[in-house]
């Protein structure tokens, strides 16, 4: 039974919480208070980084409470909860969006004000969490925010990189990687959990013992232990609906393993030895959809996938006491990309060898608890690990997926395809050759439940492409999850002013619902209505257009029209048809000099994977062509080109709300389907672009006479691969387009030919592999139309709100409502405060 102390210590602290919500005083004396005991400075001598920490830990009074409400909800009712297994989280920034999901934004933006500080230069003192390449990893992030906003019982399992995506620098035009250390100076967000760390097994032998009763067992021999250490990183869900975790696990050497060493007189030894693990968790690997091919990749996927595991098994057991008749029932585990494959094998070895289950047992619940998301169709992407690698490093798991194989080939491809060898070598798992491969996707998607694409189009593209034989032997796997993202973040949190017009006509409820945004479309037309729309758009270009000063040196006008592509520099992205354009109009201007068109500001940011050498001289394009553009006294103006540094979560906060123009111009069925798409329409830009990815699904809810869409459809682009494509026959027939490649193979931009020239290169001799050829005529004649709307006031207005109120289908709530119904299955839980 509680004391009396303790029942009237929770009450305390239950008006404690309350006052800290509402009353400015309350929030600003605790803030003082963890300036002085929690980071030991005094507000005379605090620096902004200390502010900013004391503000959090402001914040963390209110968080972890909660945390530990929702605990105990999940804890008591025994609950199932899904475990979203991710090499990469992109969670950007945490403090807005954390005190706005509080409701404590504007509480703490008055206590600061009253202390002397502006709470927006505060929250720049963070650094983002960059755990993540681009698209893949954001979405989890979105992910995590939705799934504790709809308090569904979750955990978010990845990697602590002690460096995360590299900081781009551009030093006369060419990008530079620096280090990202994103947490020198500590993460206050973050939480240490040596309670729940984990050792993982690896290397070694396998050894057959063969028991008496002629039985055999499998006995690993694993060289080396490594200790994974659990970060806890707490997701605050909308009104503090449930804050649930991202668990990140950090490698560190095994006490006995150093001290062996070390005792033995190796000092130097152990040191290496020390680094050596510690590097797992090192850094990120710069790549976006291809693959690192490197040891150390597949050793980090096993590490947390298996920390993961161990640390699932470990909290079933608590109540379950290793009976796993219940397991499928309770665990739902959802692949992130191929990236953690190596856990379905990792699963079967902890229940065979470790639990004592037999093998169907154990496929059994395998094969209930899985299921794979794919994110890319490029063919590069797809995970394939030497054969010979596994037996370094993972012998054991070689031999279960031999297994698997066998029995996959005998029991179920025999059967549908009896004798039929050309489909076996098709579906095995393992890829003979002079050196033989583990096809992760294959492992996949015979051991998942379910198997989703991102985006309609994707999801048939997935089925009908990638998986056809797959997708004939079990229809019933594969299924669809349009992607979405947050509107917390993307809209609430980044763009104020939008919001509010919101809150006023939508109610305060649409960040919860964003299919009441809807709300607005009747007022499309509504000269007030578009007046106070195109004023906050306003607003928002003049303070990008201030950033674009202070980040590229660049003048720029807000009122011209802002055109954006920002996203990893890939070839399929396809920024060099951007280019293109610009350069055709640049051409155009100089031509006539007495030409007026809409101004344009185009915008770029993107980073380019550091081995990548074509994306990295487009990078190095866009900052010599925009340099020269912006100091062509010649063209007065009307177009600018800015490149900006460094492209992250944050900056495209910044970005986002003040955009005309969304570029999503991906050669059709590359893009398989895109967020940023989202998050721009939902901002009022109007979205110039492809019939690919997500783009399909908007601008069916959107309108497509309110956006931009050219190019080659899917079947068009299938089609002219089929006919044979011939990226001169668009050269030679068309006189701009050569003009504008031919300008990429002369000296006008820079002296660096060579990078330029790469481009023309890659698009004649290349092949041109993206067909931007193909498509350049018809963006041109695109943005020749969104020039001239733009040139219509009310009729761009229209648009930009049409798009804006329409992007319901788009909130990651949506995408998670999706996945548990269809996948996983979970229930959600109110949480109240209890304990
Ligand atoms: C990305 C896809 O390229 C993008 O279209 C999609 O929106 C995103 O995943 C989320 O589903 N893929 C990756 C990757 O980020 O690394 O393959």
């Amino acid at each position: 039974a509680e004391t009396k102390a303790v029942a009237a210590a929770k009450v305390d602290a239950r008006a404690d919480k309350n006052s800290l919500k509402l009353d400015v005083n309350v929030f600003k004396e605790k803030i003082v208070h963890h300036l002085r005991c929690t980071i030991g400075t005094s507000e005379k001598k605090a620096s902004k980084l200390a502010w900013w920490q004391a503000l959090v830990a402001t914040a963390n009074e209110l968080i972890f409470d909660r945390l530990t409400q929702t605990q105990y909800t999940h804890a008591t009712k025994d609950t199932r909860a899904v475990h979203y297994l991710s090499a990469e989280f992109l969670m950007g920034r945490l403090t807005v969006n954390n005190l706005v999901s509080l409701e404590v934004y504007n509480t703490a933006k008055s206590a600061l004000q009253e202390l002397g500080i502006d709470i927006n230069e505060l929250c720049e003192e963070e650094t983002d969490m960059a755990l993540g390449n681009g698209g893949l990893g954001r979405l989890a992030a979105c992910f995590m925010d939705s799934l504790a906003t709809l308090a569904y019982p979750s955990v978010g399992y990845g990697i602590h990189y002690e460096n995360g995506l590299f900081r781009q620098e551009i030093r006369e035009g060419r990008q530079i990687e620096r280090p990202d250390s994103w947490r020198e100076y500590g993460c206050p967000w973050e939480v240490c959990r040596p309670e729940s760390v984990q050792e993982v097994p690896i290397g070694g032998f396998v050894e057959t013992q063969t028991a008496p009763d002629g039985s055999i067992r499998k006995v690993w021999h694993p060289e080396h232990m490594i200790k994974g250490v659990p970060w806890d990183i707490p997701v605050v869900g909308f009104r503090g609906a449930s804050v649930t975790i991202l668990r990140l696990w950090e490698s560190r050497p095994t006490e006995s393993f150093n001290w062996d060493v070390f005792n033995a007189g190796g000092y130097v030894d152990a040191q290496n030895e020390k680094a050596a693990v510690e590097t797992i968790s090192k850094v990120l690997y710069p790549n976006d959809s291809t693959e690192a091919g490197k040891m150390l990749r597949l050793t980090q996927q096993y590490f947390f996938s298996s920390c993961s595991l161990r640390d699932i098994l470990r909290r079933y057991n608590r109540t379950h006491f290793h009976d796993y008749g219940e397991f499928a029932k309770k665990i739902a585990i959802q692949l992130n990309d191929t990236h953690p494959v190596i856990a379905i094998p990792e699963l079967m070895r902890l229940l065979v060898d470790e639990e004592g289950i037999s093998w169907d047992a154990a496929w059994e619940i395998v094969t209930e608890v899985f299921s794979y998301t794919n994110h890319t169709l490029l063919p590069e992407a797809l995970e394939k690990w030497p054969v010979y690698i596994f037996e370094k490093l993972l012998p054991r798991h070689l031999e279960i997926i031999y297994e698997i194989n066998y029995r996959f080939l005998n029991e179920v491809v025999e059967a549908k395809w009896s004798g039929d060898d050309e489909k076996k070598r098709k579906l095995s798992i393992i890829e003979e050759g002079p050196c033989k491969m583990v096809r992760m996707a294959n492992l996949a998607v015979i051991a998942s439940r379910k198997i989703n694409g991102v985006a309609e189009i994707h999801s048939k593209l997935v089925r009908e492409n990638l998986f056809p034989e797959f997708s004939t032997l079990w229809p019933d796997r594969f299924c669809n999850v349009t992607n979405g993202v947050t509107p917390r973040r993307w809209m609430l949190a980044c763009n104020p002013g939008l919001a509010e017009l919101y809150n006023e006509i939508a109610g305060k409820d649409w960040p919860l619902h964003l299919d009441s945004c809807a709300a607005l479309r009747p007022y499309a037309d509504d000269p007030q209505i578009q007046k106070r729309f195109m004023d906050i758009k306003f607003k928002n270009k003049v303070a990008l257009a201030a950033e674009i000063k202070k980040l590229c040196g660049v003048e720029v006008d807000p009122h011209a029209m802002f055109d954006v592509q920002i996203k990893r520099l890939h070839e399929y992205k396809r920024q060099h048809l951007n280019l293109l354009y610009i350069l055709h109009l640049y051409r155009k201007l100089l031509a006539d000099p007495a030409m007026r068109i809409v101004p344009q500001v185009f915008i770029f940011g993107a980073k380019a994977a550091p081995a990548y050498t074509l994306a990295k001289n487009i990078i190095y394009a866009i900052n010599v062509i925009g340099d020269k553009i912006n100091n062509d006294y010649r063209i007065r103006n009307q177009l600018k080109v800015v490149f900006m540094p460094n492209y992250r979560v944050s900056l495209a906060e910044k970005i986002i709300p003040a955009a005309d123009i969304s570029e999503q111009i991906s050669t059709a069925g590359y893009e398989a389907s895109g967020t940023s798409n989202m998050k721009f329409s939902m901002n009022g830009a109007l979205t110039l672009g492809t019939m690919d990815g997500a783009n399909i699904e908007i601008v069916a809810e959107a309108g497509v006479e309110n956006n931009f869409i050219f190019g080659m459809s899917v079947k068009d682009v299938q089609e002219l691969k089929a006919k044979g494509y011939n990226p001169w026959d668009f050269y030679n027939s068309n006189q701009d387009l050569r003009a504008v490649v031919d300008w990429l193979d002369s000296d006008f931009f820079t002296e660096d030919r060579q990078a330029l020239a790469s481009i023309k290169h890659s698009l004649l001799e290349g092949g041109d592999p993206y067909m931007v050829l193909a498509d350049f005529a018809s963006y041109c004649a695109a943005h020749k139309r969104a020039e001239e709307m733009y040139a219509d006031k009310a009729r761009w207005a229209h648009a930009a709100i049409m798009n804006s109120a329409s992007m319901g289908k788009f909130s990651s709530d949506r995408s998670i409502e999706d996945y548990v119904h269809n996948i996983w299955k979970l229930k959600n839980y109110e949480i109240k405060d209890e304990i």
